[in-house]
């Protein structure tokens, strides 16, 4: 059964059926997958626990759904293209027939190397072949794939394996990202260092250079690779089997664990990937985001897979060797759809149009957007001049913890408005609510986004944490799952996200909770406090504007002072979170109760100092207006 809604009308009945029956809704399209065993129920669920089961008692591995269910009429069509940063270098393609075998064979390595079902399994490789490998193979033989992005210091990592107590760890000598090369491994063994639970360490060879190998832990992927069969049974698992962890930051401390499960994951990734791009058979599909992040996760990986696509990876950057890469890939591979954040349109805006119009861009059809708002600028110039205005572009609102698209149009299915994530999907039920918890059900308000009703892609957990999980999302309002974003629902009923309410800055499309970033600034020893904030920024959406405070004198240049800042945050973090102002402070200001005003500093990062509210609780008013005098 194709389940892909083709009008508006449809569109509406299906969402109608989808609300009044949900459980039956969900049912006709899982039963569409190969299950070992069906569910004995469709859900089970509260949202105070949270508790939240979906196809419960069911049996499947995600990996038949993704290949061995295709063999039979897709064995030779190409699931997999693999574009190299430098375009010198040739690009490989494999068949649905190939990524099964080598998704097998490293299956296989890993079983060799002690993995077993439950294990988890961190893996921290560049935008190459083997990282898609490493995560299904992960997935077929049961055990949890949590992928760092291989921009995370050591640091970081050392922390996500630790939380997740990782066995293993998937690497590579290096890695090419533009003009530069990265020596990955040594970041790894930095971070296994401190990392008691890891075993073992397999090492891809990317960059061909001479690492060291710790002799009875690191061992050669190529290397194992001769050692193996091409044959790995797939493994059963239950729907509410973990299928992976991924580290997303919230409002506090320390990032999260977030955990999706095998079915529901495998039911809502497929239903939303075709009905949002509205995927047909021959089209060769590009999401330019890393495997790193959800939206490679579920739409580069699971969603394209499950349906059969064929599904494009870019090793490299937009603008690399020049701004036109994106559009000579598009016109190379003749991309059809193409999925990519509204920082990587700004950032190429940015270079002139000369770039975008020396390519045809003849073969796409559909365009989409995640990561943060698209402001009216970049989503014209995206609609205008990569899509020559034939192009619906679907602007989809979703997030690590919703494992899939919850809001967006349907391409060339229901209206699109810029600046608008416009409609939800069937079976995702969205409302508003005030400060209060009160639901707004008028169009044309504003409030904070929440959901009422579970769907499949949903969070379970956060790994090793539960309480975690509930007091993050299920806490602030009784029986609603909350997003931290706040919305508008137009006069039309279409949805426009307007923004994190809660202390998460998101820069360039990644999360960072403000105390996260805090907490690494504050580690280097000439800083006492400090006070992080978002302020609007061109390319990245939002800058990250860091208030520090020097304990007794600056013991150097102010300028020293920020470079060691800077280095800090990289050295704990990673380069993608590094501070792009950074403002020396006598103090910050804070309330008789001594809890910082970060609303005052938000003013003041952006610049709106005029009006600075209710400014009577603050201790120390005269630190204020130091701080709009030395603002940068
Ligand atoms: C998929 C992803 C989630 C946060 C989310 C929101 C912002 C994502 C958006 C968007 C406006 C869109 N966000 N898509 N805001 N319009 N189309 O990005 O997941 O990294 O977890 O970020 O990103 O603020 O809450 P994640």
């Amino acid at each position: 059964m194709d389940y892909r809604i083709n009008s508006f009308e449809e569109y509406q009945e299906t969402y109608q059926r989808s609300v009044e029956q949900p459980e039956e809704f969900w049912a006709d399209i899982a039963d569409t997958f190969v299950w070992r065993k069906k569910w004995d129920k469709v859900l089970d669920w509260n949202f105070v626990e949270p508790k939240v089961k979906w196809f419960v008692n069911g049996k499947l591995n995600i990996t038949e759904n993704c290949l061995d269910r295709h063999l039979e009429k897709r064995g030779n069509k190409l699931a997999l293209i693999w574009e190299p940063n430098d375009p010198k270098e040739r690009f490989v393609r494999f068949t649905y027939r190939e990524l099964h075998e080598k998704v097998c064979q490293m299956a296989n390595v890993l079983k060799r190397n002690g993995v077993k079902k439950g294990d988890r399994v961190v893996i921290y490789l560049p935008m190459i072949p083997e990282l898609a490998f490493s995560m299904l193979a992960c997935a077929r033989i049961g055990a949890v794939h949590s992928v760092i992005f291989a921009g995370f210091s050591h640091t970081a990592m050392a922390d996500r394996i630790n939380d997740a107590q990782a066995k293993v760890v998937i690497t590579s000598d290096g890695l090419n990202r533009g003009s530069k090369q990265i020596p990955v491994k040594r970041v790894v063994d930095e971070a296994v260092a401190d990392c008691p639970s890891v075993e073992k360490m397999i090492v891809v060879e990317r960059v061909s250079w001479a690492v060291q190998m710790k002799e009875g832990r690191d061992v050669w992927y190529h290397e194992e690779l001769e050692q193996v069969d091409k044959n790995c049974p797939a493994e059963e698992m239950d729907a509410e089997d973990l299928l992976f962890i991924l580290y997303t930051s919230g409002s506090t401390g320390k990032p999260k664990g977030v955990v999706h499960t095998c079915g529901g994951y495998m039911v809502y990734t497929d239903y939303t990937f075709r009905n949002v791009f509205q995927y047909q058979e021959s089209d060769i599909y590009w999401c330019t985001a890393d495997l790193g992040w959800v939206t490679g996760h579920s739409y580069l990986l699971y969603g394209p897979l499950l349906s059969g696509a064929t599904t494009l990876m870019f090793e490299g950057v937009p603008t690399f060797p020049d701004p036109g890469r994106f559009w000579q890939v598009i016109d190379k591979f003749g991309v059809n759809i193409f999925y990519t954040a509204p920082t990587a349109i700004r950032s190429l805006m940015a270079s002139g149009l000369d770039h975008v119009l020396s390519y045809s861009l003849d073969s796409l059809r559909v365009l989409g957007s995640v990561g943060e708002p698209i402001n009216e600028e970049a989503w014209y110039w995206y609609y205008i001049h990569v899509g020559k205005e034939r192009c619906p572009v679907v602007d989809t609102w979703w997030q690590t913890e919703t494992g899939g698209i919850m809001l967006s149009s349907l391409a060339n299915v229901t209206p699109t408005k810029p600046g608008h994530a416009a409609y939800a999907l069937p079976g995702v039920q969205p409302i508003l609510v005030d400060q209060a918890g009160e639901e707004i059900t008028e169009n044309d308000q504003e409030g904070y986004l929440c959901v009422k009703f579970p769907w499949p892609g949903m969070i379970r957990t956060t790994y090793g944490d539960h309480e975690r999980c509930r007091q993050s999302y299920f806490s602030s309002y009784k029986n609603l799952y909350f997003t931290g974003d706040g919305a508008k629902r137009d006069k039309d009923g279409l949805w426009r996200i307007i923004g994190r309410v809660d202390d998460v800055i998101n820069v360039s499309g990644h999360r960072f909770g403000t105390a996260e970033i805090e907490n690494a600034i504050n580690q280097n020893k000439h800083i006492v406090e400090s006070a992080v904030v978002g302020y609007p920024h061109d390319v990245k959406g939002q800058g990250i504007y860091a208030f520090v405070v020097c304990g007794d004198e600056i013991p150097q240049s102010p300028e020293n002072l920020r470079a060691e800042v800077i280095e800090t945050v990289v050295d704990q973090i990673g380069k993608i979170a590094r501070p792009d102002k950074i403002q020396i402070v006598s103090g910050l200001p804070k309330t008789r109760s001594g809890k910082i005003m970060r609303r005052i500093l938000r003013k003041i990062a952006e610049g709106e100092t005029s009006n600075l509210g209710d400014t009577s609780t603050l201790l120390d008013p005269p630190i204020v207006d130091e701080i709009i005098k030395g603002a940068l």
